[in-house]
């Protein structure tokens, strides 16, 4: 039996994670293996996380199975965009997965996320609805925001968006930690930002009033070369994101490694437990794609320098082949992984495609999670809307 949920993947819905994984340590597999992971560098730290990592057959599927759905799902976004069924803004993750797979792999039940505008995948994990994140992106009912968000606007248990706005998250991350603190529930907000908000007043704000109050925050730059178009050493007088809290301790750990990101966020996880929180912990990594949809991605670098890095450090092919030397999988299994994660997410994009929109009743739904006006004014006073509340229900 599978216990792709148990620590350290703990607590967490694992529906999509089950297929095809029976029981492991047979047929000659490896149950466990230990990997050297690139080594971190440190700020203000004595001690850092293990270079020594060590992960479970089970856990490696659950891990490879989700850097590989939301690889999938992105794929699927792009073509849907260029179908012109996803309109608006439309960011891809892809490159990037290894960062929200290795987080999540480390989360408790009770942490907390908020990242800016490239939220499908850590929408998928967190709720593990991959028609929520997709009918959502063409804006259907069967959304996680009932379709009124779109690729930004998507929130679910835990999950705090989707923001726009750059770097308007990184203090709303401090406010969430806070308000673990306040609870005493032990809880942590993992706060995530691009190189391109890291130079932002309010980035050195949110640092500021989280050390002055201790707080379990782990805020998290994403650091994949560009913010847009500018290259981080165009934008950036220090690229030495992990450092730049100045008095907050700081790691900066391969982005493509998903066992080192889980390592490093365990690490952050039990610092913010301890007291010790805030940390700033910068995640070397890569996006294939443009910004945007809108961006071709190729005018501020070049084809070898995207295709360089996808044949050397791919974070899922990385995965795949430490997977296949240590022995916890085979290419055949890995092989019928991937065959069936295209069906499903295929499957569910077709659904996304076919999927009914909300009705003009729901115009004003869900405005409130308890209703405080039961009637709101439209686009004028004279234009009332009854409030009516929907997405609890479901
Ligand atoms: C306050 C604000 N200023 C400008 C923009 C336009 N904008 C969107 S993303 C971006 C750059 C962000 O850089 P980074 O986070 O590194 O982006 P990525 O790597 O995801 O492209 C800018 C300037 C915005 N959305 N909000
Ligand atoms: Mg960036």
């Amino acid at each position: 039996m599978l216990h792709s949920c148990t620590r350290p993947l703990a607590g967490q819905v694992c529906k999509n994670a089950v297929l095809s994984l029976s029981a492991s340590a047979k047929n000659g597999y490896a149950t466990e293996a230990s990997f050297e992971t690139k080594p971190y560098k440190l700020h203000k730290l004595d001690n850092g996380p293990s270079t020594s990592v060590s992960v479970t057959r089970d856990d490696a599927l659950v891990l490879y199975r989700r850097m590989q759905t939301i690889r999938r799902m992105e794929t699927n976004a792009g073509n849907l965009y260029k179908e012109k069924i996803i309109r608006g803004f439309c960011h891809l993750y892809s490159g990037q997965e290894a960062c929200a797979v290795g987080m999540h792999g480390a989360m408790r039940p009770h942490d907390k996320v908020i990242t800016a505008y490239r939220a499908h995948g850590w929408t998928y994990l967190l709720s593990d609805d991959i028609l929520g994140v997709l009918a959502e992106l063409t804006g259907r009912q069967s959304g996680c925001s009932r379709g009124k968000g779109g690729s930004m606007h998507m929130y679910c248990k835990n999950f705090y968006g989707g923001n726009g706005i750059v770097g308007a998250q990184i203090p709303l991350g401090a406010g969430l930690a806070f308000a673990q603190k306040y609870n005493g529930n032990d809880g942590v907000c993992i706060s995530l930002y691009g190189d391109g908000a890291s130079n932002q007043g309010q980035a050195f704000e949110a640092y500021n009033m989280a050390k002055l109050w201790n707080l379990p925050c782990i805020f998290v730059c994403e650091n994949n070369g560009y913010g847009m178009g500018t290259s981080n050493t165009r934008s950036s007088a220090s690229t030495a994101y992990y450092t730049r809290g100045d008095y907050v301790p700081g790691i900066q750990v391969d982005g493509m490694d998903v066992l080192a990101v889980r390592e490093a966020t365990r690490f952050a996880i039990e610092e913010c437990k301890a007291g010790r929180g805030p940390l700033v912990m910068e995640t070397l990594t890569y996006r294939y794609s443009g910004h945007s949809m809108s961006d071709p991605g190729t005018s501020y670098r070049t084809r070898d320098e995207i295709q360089e890095v996808r044949s050397t450090r791919d974070p899922i092919t990385s995965f795949k082949d430490r997977m296949l030397t240590k022995e916890l999988a085979t290419q055949e299994e890995l092989k019928k992984i991937d065959a069936e994660i295209k069906v499903q997410v295929d499957d569910l994009t077709k659904k996304a495609k076919a999927d009914k929109e909300i009705g003009l009743e729901e115009l004003a739904a869900d405005i409130y999670s308890h209703t405080l006006e039961p009637v709101l004014r439209g686009t004028t006073p004279w234009n009332a809307m009854p409030h009516i509340s929907v997405a609890g229900s479901r």
